[in-house]
């Protein structure tokens, strides 16, 4: 699942469809499936208040505000790349252009993913003219753009400056406070944290204990200046931002290049080397300090729509997974291998969906059995009615003539995952297919 603009429009689409989609997948299910399966499903699809929550947070998201202030060359820009995971175009908003501040919406082709007002320290502020300091016209700024969180950003190597940022961050703070009686969120991001000792090491997993020691360290020297000043912040973390850009052939390019390439074809620009470190931690520390709900949404939306989807598809699973469970074990007139099947196909059809993709009910059905090493042509359908009993041995070996509670259950999580693993992290069949065999395996055990 790329990341790529049109997809993710397309996908969030599919998705703010989903509750029509379900309750279409399960109306236009073959006569054989009972309506008290029916209604079970649609009410534990429809019912459930968890997923209701996760997607109408699909629906409900605005980009979040951020209003940015540190120091040129500190990596602001590159801090709300290494956030979004994508090179994200900058387009300037020229009303609220000023000297000290600049601000700016950040796409992902035609989407909106955050909006950015990106504020040196006062110290290299000018005012523009002479009626106004720059201290008053960035308060004016931050009034008028009204963040959702405030990141203050240093450099993890020079500590010159900090006491000047962090005293001017607290004047911000507090007029802001004052004016619009509510306290402004406020993270305070150290970056380049992969240039601390040694600095040879710039892939996280590989940061040695003593480069960790050293960030921490720095960390802590920081915190003293911002406790020293009466800066109430929500939090402090250290990240690196560091990330190389490469055209989709491999060839690396920078990024004073990349901005001059029209918009169509930064989407096309990928990461070559992927040196960031705690860019998740710092997500969830936003999160946290953004209160409005649909800002936090977007954030999310912005950041981690893949794990979204994931969460989304998770539950469902777990939905599914259950229903299978109990129909396993509820006697039905026709075969319950049949509805065990068609659930299933049900459950791979509104993943596919997450990703994107639209697949008919057949095809579903098509890869649930292919699970099991079946290739079926012609009508699934009437072969799986005929076959029922036959085929289940097959994708659940052992299983009997019957399916039990147990089986079903765990069958029908397998194909859950199998779907997500094909479906939503683009893995091959195969691969999918040794995901499915080996939980197999795994639970068997
Ligand atoms: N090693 C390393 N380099 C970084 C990191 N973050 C940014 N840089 C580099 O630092 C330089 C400045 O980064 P920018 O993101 O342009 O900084 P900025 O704060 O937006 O600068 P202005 O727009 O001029 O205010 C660029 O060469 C980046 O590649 C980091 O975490 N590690
Ligand atoms: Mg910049």
């Amino acid at each position: 699942m790329k990341d790529d603009g049109i997809k993710i429009e397309q996908r969030l689409q599919n998705m703010k469809n989903f509750y029509v989609k379900a309750a279409d997948l399960i109306d236009k299910l073959p006569d054989a499936v009972p309506e008290k399966t029916r209604v079970l499903l649609k009410d534990a699809i429809l019912g459930d208040n968890e997923l209701r929550k996760l997607i109408d947070g699909l629906d409900a998201h605005r980009p979040p505000r951020i209003f940015l202030i540190g120091r040129t060359g500190v990596g602001k820009s590159s801090l709300i790349n290494a956030l979004c995971g994508t090179y994200v175009a900058s387009v300037n908003d020229t009303h609220s252009c000023t000297k000290s501040a600049n601000v700016y919406k950040c796409m992902d082709g035609d989407r909106v993913l955050m909006e950015i007002c990106d504020t040196r320290g006062i110290a290299e502020s000018q005012s523009l003219d002479s009626t106004i300091s720059a201290e008053d016209q960035l308060i004016n700024q931050i009034n008028e753009f009204s963040p959702d969180v405030a990141i203050l950003m240093l450099n993890c190597a020079h500590r010159d400056d900090v006491d000047a940022d962090v005293r001017f961050l607290k004047t911000l703070a507090r007029s802001y406070a004052e004016i619009n009686n509510i306290r402004l969120p406020i993270v305070v991001v150290i970056n380049k944290c992969d240039e601390m000792n040694p600095t040879r090491f710039k892939l996280a997993m590989e940061y040695p204990q003593s480069k960790i020691a050293k960030i921490e360290e720095v960390v802590q020297y920081y915190k003293g200046i911002i406790i020293r000043n009466g800066l109430k912040i929500d939090n402090i973390i250290a990240v690196s931002s560091l990330i190389d850009w490469c055209l989709p052939d491999g060839t690396p390019i920078g990024v004073e290049e990349i901005d001059k390439l029209p918009l169509h074809d930064i989407k096309d620009i990928q990461i070559g080397f992927d040196g960031r470190y705690h860019i998740e931690e710092l997500l969830d520390l936003l999160e946290d300090a953004i209160q409005d709900f649909e800002a936090q949404m977007g954030l999310r939306m912005a950041a981690r729509l893949t794990e979204v989807v994931h969460r989304v598809a998770k539950h469902l699973i777990k939905i599914f997974a259950g229903i299978a469970g109990i129909v396993a074990v509820t006697p039905i007139p026709f075969s319950d291998i049949y509805v065990l099947l068609l659930l299933q196909a049900v459950l791979v059809s509104l993943i596919a969906s997450l990703s994107g993709r639209k697949i008919s009910i057949e095809t579903a059905l098509e890869f649930v059995i292919s699970m099991g090493g079946i290739g079926l042509a012609g009508s699934v359908f009437r072969i799986i009615a005929q076959q029922g009993t036959k085929l289940i041995n097959l994708i659940w070996p052992g299983a009997g003539s019957a399916v039990s509670s147990g089986v079903a259950f765990l069958g029908t999580s397998a194909i859950g995952n199998a779907a997500t693993a094909y479906f939503i992290d683009d893995l091959g069949f195969e691969e999918a297919k040794k995901k499915f065999e080996e939980e197999h395996a795994k639970k068997k055990a």
